[in-house]
């Protein structure tokens, strides 16, 4: 299931085209067409097994649409794509964790997105010191996101609880 989950989160958050793929707005495919690309690239992946990543992902990564036709990945995409994820009033204060080696360049010019479409911040604690441990010592960092939404910043909050923003200033 992790390799499954993992197949899922390149193309349905990077590479898509790569397995003829197009998103929709919203970061939608057809979960048939997902199927259909994954056999083609010679994957091997059931319905059933889809249906228990998105159900069991234990950061519930991927989310089916109302219909349940329709899977796409919460949050995390480097492809272009418009989430259509309405602003949200962010809580006075959220977490960002990042290893030791990229804090100095952090505390000057504050964080970026990166890759991915926004940078991502959390709630949890817990969570965000594993996300920092997967690259070094984990550092904790505290975001004032209350004054960044009084300065005029904007969040939006994914399907799976990240708190998605374009920059944190410095
Ligand atoms: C760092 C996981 C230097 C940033 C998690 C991070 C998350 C800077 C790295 C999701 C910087 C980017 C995303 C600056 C930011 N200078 N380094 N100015 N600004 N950075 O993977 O937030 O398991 O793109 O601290 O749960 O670590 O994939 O972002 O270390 O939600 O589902 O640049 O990935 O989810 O790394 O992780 P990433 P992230 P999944």
């Amino acid at each position: 299931l992790v390799t499954v989950s993992k197949f899922m989160s390149k193309y349905l958050r990077h590479e898509p085209e790569a397995l003829g793929l197009v998103l929709e707005p919203g970061g939608w495919v057809f979960g048939d067409d997902l199927l259909e690309g994954a056999a083609e690239a010679g994957f091997s992946m059931s319905r059933a097994e889809l249906e228990q990543v998105v159900a069991e992902s234990d950061k519930q990564r991927f989310s089916f649409d109302e219909t349940g036709e329709k899977i796409r990945a919460n949050q995390g995409h480097s492809t272009a794509v418009d989430l259509q994820l309405p602003d949200a009033v962010p809580p006075a204060t959220l977490y960002h964790g990042t290893p030791e080696k990229f804090v100095a360049l952090i505390l000057a010019e504050g964080l970026k997105k990166m890759k991915r479409h926004d940078v991502h911040l959390s709630t949890d604690i817990a969570m965000t010191m594993k996300v920092g441990a997967r690259r070094g010592k984990p550092v904790l960092l505290v975001i004032d996101s209350g004054r960044m939404a009084a300065d005029g910043y904007t969040f939006r909050v994914s399907a799976n609880g990240v708190w998605l923003t374009d920059h944190v200033p410095a």
